[in-house]
């Protein structure tokens, strides 16, 4: 084991729906400590966006337009990265939505474009990567999982669902192609400022702080919400060699919201 076991100097990365966000931080992350990053977004819009914003930070990355839903646009993205950058080393599974609905006033349509998103894809991207992986005889996988792949609560089912299947085929991936140098591992953020969360943390009009927003902040033992910075040094781990024997496992970055039991009345 050596420092340089940390360093991503000449892998490639791909992370999925990264023009902003978590993806945006985790891939500059990964820049830093030396990866190539693809990226892809679902807007050519976004795409650009998130171009510029790499090349503002000093990264010269490689973007495609590309819903990862989309099984035929995925396989096409990947032969299409093959070609012109080189053989996916990591991919960084990011891209997800969410929709907050009660459960029983939810269609059975918005569950199932939840779960297209933030389940199906991760199977369809990383079935698009393995074979080059395996030729390669290395690969890392990475899905981005949640506190609601442990937890629910009121208005996400679907979401839930999602991310705790999310964390079984994190289990299963390591299991089925553990064997050819794959390593398949989630990454469970917290509660992270990020666009996704801002409904939850809006200043009420009296400018006092969201109720769910002081909820959170309660229920952190760090007391206060995650950024996207709290994520890469993790990520950038368990994209490198030093994580070569951790697979199957799923890391809550989570400033120990799980640990917690929450509160005690005053
Ligand atoms: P975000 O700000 O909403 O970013 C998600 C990105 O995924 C957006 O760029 C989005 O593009 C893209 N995307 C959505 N559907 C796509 C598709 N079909 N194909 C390609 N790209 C697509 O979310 P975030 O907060 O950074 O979250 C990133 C990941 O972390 C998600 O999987 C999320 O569930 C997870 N996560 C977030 C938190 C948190 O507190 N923020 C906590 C735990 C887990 P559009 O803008 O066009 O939709
Ligand atoms: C919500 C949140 C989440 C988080 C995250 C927690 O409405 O409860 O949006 O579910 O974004 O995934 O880890």
């Amino acid at each position: 084991m050596e420092m340089k076991d940390f360093s991503l100097e000449g892998k490639i990365a791909l992370v999925t729906g990264a023009s902003y966000g978590i993806g945006f931080a985790i891939a500059s992350g990964m820049a830093k400590a030396g990866a190539t990053i693809v990226f892809n977004d679902i807007k050519q819009e976004l795409v650009d966006k998130g171009l510029a914003a790499y090349k503002e930070a000093g990264i010269e990355a490689h973007g495609y337009v590309c819903d990862v839903t989309d099984e035929d646009a995925v396989q096409a993205l990947v032969k299409q990265i093959t070609a012109e950058v080189g053989v996916i080393d990591i991919l960084v599974n990011n891209a997800g939505i969410i929709k907050r609905i009660p459960m029983c006033e939810m269609t059975a349509a918005q569950f199932r474009q939840v779960v297209d998103v933030d389940l199906n894809a991760p199977f369809i991207v990383s079935k698009a990567v393995i074979p080059a992986m395996i030729e390669k005889g290395h690969g890392k996988i990475i899905n981005i999982c949640s506190m609601m792949s442990e937890l629910g609560r009121e208005t996400v089912s679907a979401y839930a669902a999602a991310k705790g299947g999310l964390k079984m085929l994190t289990r299963n991936i390591a299991s089925e192609y553990g064997e050819y140098n794959i390593q398949c591992n989630g990454i469970g953020p917290g509660y992270i400022e990020t666009p996704q969360t801002a409904p939850l943390r809006e200043r009420q009009p009296d400018g006092s702080r969201h109720p769910f927003d002081q909820f959170i902040i309660a229920k952190t033992p760090a007391a206060r919400w995650g950024t996207t910075d709290d994520l890469v040094g993790p990520a950038v781990f368990l994209a490198s060699d030093a994580s070569n024997f951790v697979n199957g496992h799923v890391l809550y970055v989570d400033g120990g919201i799980l640990a917690y039991i929450g509160k005690q009345p005053q």
